[in-house]
C-alpha cells in the first residue's frame, strides 16, 4: 500500500460534553447538552438535585487528559479534535467577561498536547450551547445570539492566538434538521420557516467566526463542519436519481453557502415553494462570503432515497431517515458500512468546492467483550477502519487534497445520539457502562495497536 502524504495529520476526535464531565465544575454553565441527557434526539429533562445524566461524569477527561493524551502520543497521534464547550467560556452565554477558570483549563489541555506534539484542532461549538440563550433569548431563532457567539469566538481566537492553528465552527452544522433543540435551540414543534431562520443565523455566526478569526491569527485556518450524509438513488430510474440529487442538497446547502459564500438557487426555490421568507440582511450577504480555508465533515454511513414517498416512509433505516442499501451491512445500530461511499464523498466535495478537506469523524460503533485475558479483541473496528481508510487513500490518488482523518472516538465516550456508553469507538476501553458503574480505568484494545502501526508507516500498513 503507497504512503499518504508527508503532511497528513493522523489522529482522532472527541467533543467536550461527551467526554470531560466535571459538568459543573469551575463555574461551566448550563448547555443544551446537559438538558438532554438522553441524547441529541431526546426529551428536555429538568435537571434537579440528583436527577444525573451520564454526560455529568462521562469519561472524567476533565481531570485524566494528561493520561488519555499520553496514550494517544503512544499510538502517534499528530492531530487531536476537541471541541471546547461555550459554557465554560461563557456560562450564560450572554455575559461580557469570561470565565477564567474555564479559559485556564484548555490552556492546560493545549499545552499538554504541544508537549506530545499533537496538533489541535478545535471545534467552536459541537451540539451543545448555553442553555440561557435557549431559554432567554429563543436559541439561534433571535439574531442576538450571533454577536454572543462572535464575542466567544474572538475570545478563544485571542486567548489561544499561539496554540490553536486550526478551527471549525459548528459541528455537523446540518444536523440541525434533524435535531433542532441541539443544533440552533429550538423546540421540536418548531416549524421549517423558524429552523431555516436560525439555520440562516447560525451561518452568518460561522462567517463572523471565519472573518474574526482571520483579523486575530493570520497564520490559522478555519473550516466548516458537515455531516457526510450521501445519498444513492435506490435505483437507476430517473426519478430516484433526481429524489438523490434533491436529498443530498439538504446537506450540501450549508457546505454551498460556507463554501460559496451565497444562498443556491435551488434553496432559494425551495424558499418560495415552502413558503418561507427568510430576514437576510444585506449586512449578511456581505458577511457570508467570509468563506472557509477548508471543508470538514464526518462520514459513518450512506443511505439510499426513491421517489416513492411511502416506500421512503415505510423504510426508514437510520437517523437520517434513509432507505437502507440492499448491497451494503449494518451496524449493530443500523448505520450501514459503505468504505467505497468515503472516495465518492471525497472527489464529490473536492469537485464541487476544491478545498482542502479533513476527514475528521469516521469509525464503528459497537458492544466491545473483553476476551478471558481482558484485551477487546475488536476485529471489526480494524476492518471497517482499515476499509475506510483504504479509500481515503484512493482518493488522494484521485487528486483530493485530503488534510487528514481523526477517527471518531479514539478512546470510548458517551454516545450523541442515545447517549450510552455500551457504543463503543474507542482504541482504548473505558471501564464505565450505561448504568454509571465502573472504575473508569482504561486499557488499551486490539486496535490500538493496529491504528499504532498504521499511523506509524504512514498508512503503508493498511490492507488493500
Ligand atoms: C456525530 C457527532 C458525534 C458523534 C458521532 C457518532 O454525529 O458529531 O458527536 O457522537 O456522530 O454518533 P453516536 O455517538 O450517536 O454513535
Amino acid at each position: 500500500m503507497k504512503t499518504f502524504p508527508d503532511s497528513f495529520l493522523w489522529g482522532g476526535a472527541i467533543a467536550a460534553n461527551q467526554v470531560e464531565g466535571a459538568w459543573r465544575e469551575e463555574g461551566k454553565g448550563l448547555s443544551t447538552s446537559d438538558m438532554q441527557p438522553q441524547g441529541i434526539f431526546g426529551p428536555v429533562v429538568e435537571r434537579v438535585a440528583g436527577s444525573q445524566s451520564l454526560k455529568d461524569v462521562a469519561i472524567d477527561f476533565y481531570h485524566r487528559y494528561p493520561d488519555d493524551i499520553r496514550l494517544f502520543a503512544e499510538m502517534g497521534f499528530s492531530c487531536l479534535r476537541v471541541s471546547i464547550a461555550w459554557t465554560r467560556i461563557f456560562p450564560n452565554g450572554d455575559e461580557q467577561q469570561p470565565n477564567e477558570a474555564g479559559l485556564a483549563f484548555y490552556d492546560r489541555l493545549f499545552d499538554e498536547l504541544a508537549a506530545h506534539n499533537i496538533t489541535p484542532l478545535v471545534t467552536l461549538s459541537h451540539y451543545e450551547m448555553p442553555w440561557h440563550l435557549v431559554m432567554q433569548y429563543g436559541g439561534w431563532g433571535n439574531r442576538e445570539v450571533i454577536g454572543f457567539f462572535e464575542h466567544y469566538a474572538r475570545t478563544v481566537f485571542a486567548r489561544y492566538r499561539k496554540k490553536v492553528r486550526l478551527w471549525l465552527t459548528f459541528n455537523e452544522i446540518n444536523m440541525s434538521l434533524h435535531a433542532p433543540l441541539t443544533g440552533v435551540g429550538l423546540p421540536e414543534t418548531s416549524s421549517k420557516s423558524e429552523v431555516y431562520q436560525a439555520i440562516h443565523h447560525q451561518l452568518v455566526a460561522s462567517a463572523w467566526a471565519v472573518k474574526a478569526c482571520r483579523e486575530i491569527n493570520p497564520d490559522a485556518s478555519i473550516g466548516n463542519m458537515l455531516l457526510g450524509g450521501l445519498v444513492y438513488p435506490l435505483s437507476c430510474k430517473p426519478d430516484d436519481v433526481l429524489e438523490a440529487l434533491q436529498e443530498n442538497r439538504k446537506w450540501q446547502f450549508f457546505g454551498d453557502v460556507q463554501c460559496r459564500g451565497a444562498y443556491p438557487g435551488y434553496m432559494l426555490r425551495f424558499f418560495r415553494e415552502n413558503d418561507i421568507h427568510l430576514d437576510i440582511t444585506d449586512a449578511d450577504r456581505q458577511i457570508l462570503q467570509s468563506t472557509v480555508d477548508f471543508i470538514s465533515f464526518s462520514y459513518y454511513m450512506s443511505g439510499c432515497v426513491t421517489a416513492d414517498q411511502a416506500l421512503n416512509e415505510k423504510m426508514r433505516g437510520n437517523i437520517l431517515s434513509m432507505v437502507p442499501n440492499p448491497h451494503l451491512q449494518s451496524s449493530e445500530w443500523g448505520w450501514q458500512i459503505d468504505p467505497v461511499g468515503l472516495r465518492t464523498l471525497l472527489n464529490l466535495l473536492w469537485d464541487r468546492y476544491q478545498k482542502p478537506l479533513f476527514i475528521v469523524e469516521n469509525g464503528l460503533g459497537a458492544k466491545d467483550v473483553s476476551d478471558a485475558t481482558g484485551v477487546v479483541q475488536d476485529d471489526y473496528r480494524i476492518s471497517y477502519l482499515n476499509d475506510h481508510l483504504v479509500q481515503v487513500r484512493e482518493a488522494i490518488e484521485d487528486g483530493v487534497d485530503v488534510m487528514g482523518y481523526t477517527s471518531w472516538g479514539p478512546i470510548d465516550l458517551v454516545s450523541a445520539s442515545k447517549a450510552e456508553l455500551s457504543k463503543r469507538y474507542g482504541f482504548i476501553y473505558v471501564r464505565r457502562d450505561d448504568n454509571g458503574e465502573g472504575s473508569l480505568a482504561r486499557s488499551r484494545k486490539k486496535s490500538f495497536y493496529w491504528y499504532k502501526e498504521v499511523i506509524a508507516t504512514n498508512g503503508a500498513s493498511l490492507k488493500a
